[in-house]
């Protein structure tokens, strides 16, 4: 039974009565004598609501977006498991400062999931609201328990494994700071209005759902949020909760529209034609294996920027990138490439002179600025998903995902699970291929 959202509940009273609630409830918040429990908001709102508990998260500040899809997943888990004892949602985190977002002139925070995804699918999985539904819902900016997750100091022993959870000093330098009331200021997704009123670190070794005692018996606040939650691992990766998670998180129907019309445009690919039929409920999808053909265009994910920095052996040179695409081209008979890339602009230069051929999506500064870098990106990737064949970069998440991808739309696994090998790299171990578990 869905409760009574605290505005319904708010227009029964005189609105001078809830002016005048609202203005001394903030005159006792600066007192700091005000019980955030008790907000306004959350007065009129039926037991029902009260008993609904929220599951915040946020990732560690560096980490790129299509970890975070991954940490997703974890936290889908652990909200299963809390489900099945009590009443929970899972409040997602607005997107937003992420480093590899450096697109200049837009402005690239608080943004909400249903940018990118849609949210009635991800709904089909596990209850979830963003943020300022939760804000609206829960009747202040209020997180009562902030939990921020470590590993041991200690670090741990070999051969002596276990899954723990324990309430430790704080190793690294907090990342919030107590203001003159007690409250915890804090990053919390450029919110600033956002506080906390108890940060706790807690050590952790296991998989997400080791924190689903914790939040169930030791404590009773109703708004929790777990920060740097990728200190969890999954509960069962590649397991059918997993596969559930990943399938329900379906990109907006705006981005799946702007990558569909290129590949029509530009690759003369289409659903029909490359066997890749889209249903929109995923829970009625199940992929005949081998089903894809794919548009007739290979794919490629060639992932530069930080990748080189470190000059890592397996990322491989322009040069030799560019001789593997040739070949595949080849021997595929193929004569489009699509180039998805974070190159800067001298590689992209050079890459056009080794690789006349290229296809990108090179959006307008409109298109930029309206989907945002975010935006752009899952259109490359959802392109990628579409070809004949994908050859992607060595341990990139952001080739990982659209592997995932391709696996959910039945393509045959040796037309995904390929990497580009480094120049002088020895054993150019290929990819995983993780089978779906319906
Ligand atoms: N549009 C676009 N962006 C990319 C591409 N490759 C990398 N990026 C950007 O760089 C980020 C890479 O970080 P992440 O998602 O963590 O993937 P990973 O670092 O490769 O594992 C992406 O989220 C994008 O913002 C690409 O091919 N196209
Ligand atoms: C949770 O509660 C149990 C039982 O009271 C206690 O032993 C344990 O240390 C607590 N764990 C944390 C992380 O607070
Ligand atoms: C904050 O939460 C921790 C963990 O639940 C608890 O041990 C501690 O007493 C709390 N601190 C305050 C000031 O309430
Ligand atoms: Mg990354």
């Amino acid at each position: 039974m869905a409760a009574p959202s605290p505005r319904a509940g708010v227009t029964v009273l005189s609105p001078q009565c809830c002016l005048l609630a609202l203005l001394v409830s903030q005159a006792l918040a600066d007192l700091g004598e005000f019980s955030p429990g008790q907000s306004v908001g959350s007065l009129p709102v039926g037991a029902a609501a009260q008993e609904r508990r929220y599951l915040l998260y946020d990732v560690n500040p560096p980490e790129g977006f299509n970890l975070r899809r991954d940490v997703y997943i974890r936290m889908a888990s652990l909200l299963k498991t809390l489900q099945k004892s009590e009443d929970w949602v899972l409040v997602l985190p607005p997107w937003g400062r992420l480093y590899h977002w450096q697109s200049p002139d837009i402005h690239q925070v608080r943004i909400p999931w249903a940018e990118f995804f849609e949210l009635k699918s991800l709904n089909q999985n596990i209850p979830v609201i963003e943020y300022e539904d939760f804000l609206a819902e829960s009747g202040g900016p209020f997180i009562e328990q902030v939990y921020v997750l470590q590993g041991y100091a200690e670090g741990w022993k070999e051969g002596t494994w276990e899954e723990k959870v324990d309430q430790r000093t704080c190793i690294d330098q907090l990342m919030y700071s107590e203001d003159k009331h007690g409250y915890y200021r804090g990053w919390f997704w450029g919110y600033e209005e956002t506080r906390g009123l108890n940060v706790t670190c807690l050590s952790v070794q296991g998989s997400a759902s080791i924190m689903a005692n914790i939040l169930l018996k030791n404590t009773t606040a109703r708004t929790i949020m777990l920060d740097r939650a990728e200190n969890l691992l999954h509960d069962h990766y590649g397991g059918r909760d997993y596969w559930n998670a990943r399938r329900s998180m379906v990109f907006a129907q705006h981005l799946r529209i702007v990558g569909d019309e290129f590949r029509a445009n530009v690759l003369r690919s289409n659903d029909e034609a490359d066997k890749t039929i889209f249903v929109e409920d995923w829970t009625r999808v199940k992929a005949k294996p081998n089903m894809a053909l794919g548009g007739p265009y290979l794919a490629v994910h060639l992932r530069r920027k930080d990748f080189i920095w470190g000059h890592r052996e397996d990322v491989p040179s322009l040069r030799k990138a560019a001789e593997e695409i040739h070949s595949l081209l080849k021997k595929l008979k193929l004569k489009k490439v699509f180039v998805a890339t974070d190159a800067d602009r001298g590689d992209l230069e050079a890459l056009r002179k080794l690789i006349p051929e290229m296809v990108r999506f090179e959006p307008t500064w409109e298109e930029l600025e309206f989907f945002k870098d975010g935006g752009i990106a899952i259109i490359d990737q959802w392109i990628c998903a579409h070809a004949r064949y994908f050859i992607g970069t060595s341990v990139s998440t952001f080739s990982f995902r659209i592997h995932e991808e391709r696996e959910i739309l039945g393509f045959d696994p040796k037309t995904t699970y390929n990497r580009f090998c480094g120049d002088k790299e020895k054993n150019c171990e290929q990819p995983t291929h993780w089978k779906i578990v319906y």
